[in-house]
């Protein structure tokens, strides 16, 4: 059966999600014998996050793209297509599964937009229709990217052998923790309260690193604190730093669901909105992380995501901290749930296979 081709568009607003999850996509897509396309206004990223390539992905600049005639064409968060390429589309809508994939959340509007046709009617694309495909938490959404082999590869990683085989080995009753998130007043203080325990802490590359080396060079007593300030890693290594954790600070889009796959005990810095929109989409989800968790763990856990999400900093460090092991299970019975549910390139690929 000849294969179907797909075309993944992607504008990089800022950071690194919009690549990192249109790479990631297109990866497992390829790794399942479909042809992938990415289309990218700005591919610079992938010189280190996917420095080999992937065996099925081509990629191309936005400047030259012109329609291919895939027979499946992803719009990521939005991108926004040039007009020419929607015309292309429109001309050819019959032939087309044209989709805009969304972004993560666990809000109820999720459910109740995911997969709904949104018929163009005027404009270059007219006559065209794109698919609402919501990535989510539950059965009546996209679900998540979660590679085939993930939790195989999950089961096998021996973070200790990972570490020390990168220069960053990992003392005896030293917890690992990676920090990976945006710049915020609440650093200076978490680093201090990370610093009274034994700790090897992982600062993934971004400005958050810069910040924080800085932070800690006027940290009195840190002496149970040793930094690593981690060179950009490909998203294979990534996903081996998140393993590697005992607590990680996630942020975006991508990150936190591989928080989730390692099963580590996170903390997600949402992408800031000025007026504190991001503030139900954060409740949304604590409500699913937290569901079913001991009384114990709900307030300290709350309050870790909320202070670290600029709401009440203050209560990061002046609130008693989540008991590692509840908080660790807690995430392993979200995982759990979350792994009942189709992954989002099989749902995708069904999606496609049901219109054709
Ligand atoms: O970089 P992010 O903050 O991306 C954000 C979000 O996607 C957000 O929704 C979007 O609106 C904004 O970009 C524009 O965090 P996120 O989503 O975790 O994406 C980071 C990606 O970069 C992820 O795929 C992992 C990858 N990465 C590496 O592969 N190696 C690295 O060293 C680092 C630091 C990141």
């Amino acid at each position: 059966m000849r294969r179907v081709r797909w075309d993944v568009y992607c504008r990089v607003i800022d950071n690194f999600g919009d690549i990192g999850v249109c790479w990631r996509l297109a990866r497992e897509l390829a790794s399942r014998g479909e042809r992938v396309r990415l289309v990218a206004d700005d591919l610079s990223a992938l010189r280190w996050m996917a420095p080999r390539g992937a065996p099925g992905v081509t990629t191309t600049a936005w400047s030259d793209a012109a329609d291919s005639g895939a027979e499946v064409v992803v719009e990521a968060f939005g991108a926004d297509l040039p007009e020419a390429t929607q015309a292309a589309l429109a001309r050819r809508s019959l032939s087309l599964t044209w989709v805009n994939l969304e972004y993560l959340s666990a809000e109820p509007y999720v459910e109740r937009s995911h997969g709904l046709p949104s018929p163009r009617m005027h404009g270059p694309a007219a006559g065209a229709t794109k698919h609402f495909f919501y990535p989510g938490f539950t059965p009546a959404t996209g679900g998540l990217l979660r590679e085939r082999d993930l939790l195989a590869q999950r089961a096998a990683f021996d973070r200790d052998a990972w570490l020390a085989a990168r220069g960053w080995p990992r003392m005896r009753h030293e917890r690992v923790v990676v920090l990976f998130g945006y710049p915020q007043p609440a650093l200076r203080p978490l680093l201090g309260r990370l610093a009274t325990e034994p700790t090897l802490l992982l600062l993934a590359g971004g400005p958050m690193q810069a910040a924080a080396l800085e932070a800690l060079r006027g940290l009195p007593r840190r002496r149970s604190l040793r930094a690593v300030a981690l060179p950009f890693l490909s998203q294979t290594e990534f996903d081996r730093m998140i393993w590697s954790a005992d607590l990680a600070f996630v942020r975006g889009e991508d990150s936190p669901v591989r928080a989730i796959w390692a099963a580590v005990p996170f903390v997600w810095q949402l992408y800031p909105q000025s007026d504190g929109a991001h503030r139900p989409k954060l409740e949304a989800f604590l409500d699913r992380l937290l569901d079913g968790a001991p009384a114990h763990l709900v307030g300290p856990v709350g309050a870790c995501f909320r202070a670290w999400n600029g709401f009440r900093p203050e209560a990061l460090f002046d609130s008693q901290w989540p008991d590692p092991a509840a908080w660790r299970r807690q995430v392993e019975t979200f995982r759990g749930t979350l792994l009942t549910q189709l992954d989002l390139a099989t749902q995708l690929q069904r999606f496609v296979a049901s219109r054709r």
